[in-house]
């Protein structure tokens, strides 16, 4: 079978991006599954490395920039440019990665909960990209992160990936718990998405994708 990587570099006048993707690293894929992630914002780097540690995937992503966190308007553009432009790097190399849709599931669906939060991904791998997300964060920031950032995230993956995704949080009072599982149930939409089927059809009507 056909290994299902990706490499891609990202580069804007803001950012230089580069993202290595395996989509086959599940336990007993035989791949080992390595994580490592670093965009200089600490709490989107912890969501990366949950996103890829429960698809299954091994994922790399470097995120530099010129622009310094020296005061508030820097910091928010910093946070702009990074998020966005990380997430299309993913969205990119995860497209890139699973190359024509033939012989997976297409759909998937994540419930995530984490603590008293609970969230639902579901997922449509069929190139007609769209993105609805209903969070209901609260608290202007988690950690170091705007949470204003969190469906822009969202919403840039699956543009770049050329996904359908809804991603709700169902409850939950700590918006820690409530972003964290929202990412998780995209995790494990994502892993159920790609499962190879064991055939070699284009799950669609259309007979293409
Ligand atoms: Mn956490």
């Amino acid at each position: 079978m056909a290994a299902r990587t990706a490499r891609v570099e990202r580069k804007t006048n803001e950012t230089q991006i580069e993202v290595f993707i395996n989509l086959d690293c599940q336990p007993g894929s035989g791949n080992k599954q390595e994580i490592s992630v670093s965009t200089g914002i600490g709490f989107l780097d912890h969501m990366f490395h949950a996103l890829a540690k429960h698809s299954g995937m091994s994922l790399t992503l470097k995120s530099q920039g010129d622009l310094w966190i020296d005061d508030h308007h820097t910091a928010d553009k910093y946070q702009i440019y990074h998020c966005q432009d990380s997430a299309i790097a993913l969205g990119t190399a995860f497209k890139q990665a699973l190359g024509e849709v033939r012989g997976i599931r297409r759909y998937g669906t994540g419930f995530a909960p984490l603590d008293e939060a609970l969230s639902r991904a579901v997922i449509d791998i069929c190139s007609r990209p769209y993105c609805v997300t209903d969070l209901g964060l609260k608290r202007e920031k988690i950690g170091d992160l705007s949470t204003e950032m969190f469906p822009h995230i969202f919403y840039s993956f699956a543009i770049a990936a050329g996904v359908t995704l809804h991603v709700d949080v169902l409850r939950g009072e700590n918006d820690h718990h409530r972003a964290e599982s929202a990412f998780k149930a995209l995790a494990l939409a994502i892993r159920q998405a790609i499962e190879r089927t064991g055939g070699d059809d284009v799950p669609s009507t259309k007979g293409v994708l």
